[in-house]
């Protein structure tokens, strides 16, 4: 039951060029989830760039649609982010809707913002495992913030 469980949310290059960080962030922030990290991070022109995409989808490299979605990470800026809180990993896949936006049901993310499954706006970590590595990958230690949330107490019985 810890209220600290981190989670990695990625806001993508479509997602990012479609105007949605604000009404994505809202869903997190209304939830009741914290914000312990965040940056916009252009893969493109930084280092390592490409390589960085693919060790992030590296669990997808035998697919064939791995080299369109490294291109379509690679498109423009993406919104990084760690989100805290208790399930914050099982919860934010909730959040985000099923991969194929098609099958997402309404009042998730993917469901009021994408159509197609090679398009669908956001990522976020499947297991608390992952969720470890993927943040490791897009942050270094003393971008991740550490703080209270004032209304803590009226989010959880017990935190
Ligand atoms: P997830 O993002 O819901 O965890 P994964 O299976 O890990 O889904 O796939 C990673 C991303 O790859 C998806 O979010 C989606 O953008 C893309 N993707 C998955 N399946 C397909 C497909 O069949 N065609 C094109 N893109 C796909
Ligand atoms: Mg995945």
């Amino acid at each position: 039951m810890s209220s600290s469980e981190q989670t990695f949310i990625a806001i993508k290059p479509d997602g990012v060029a479609r105007g949605l960080i604000s009404p994505i962030i809202g869903r997190f922030e209304q939830k009741g989830f914290k914000l312990a990290a965040i940056k916009v991070f252009q893969v493109k022109i930084s280092s390592p760039g490409q390589e960085h995409l693919e060790k992030h989808y590296a669990d997808l490299s035998d697919k064939p649609f791995f080299r369109g979605l490294v291109t379509y990470m690679n498109s423009g800026p993406i919104c990084a982010m760690v989100w805290e809180g208790r399930d914050a990993v099982k919860t934010g896949r909730t959040l985000l809707g099923a991969t194929n936006p098609a099958a997402s049901a309404p009042g998730t993310i993917r469901g009021d913002f994408a159509i197609d499954v090679g398009r669908n706006v956001c990522h976020g970590s499947d297991t608390v495992e992952n969720a470890k590595k993927e943040i490791d990958l897009w942050f270094k230690k003393d971008e991740l913030n550490s703080w209270k949330l004032p209304q803590a107490d009226w989010i959880y019985e017990k935190p």
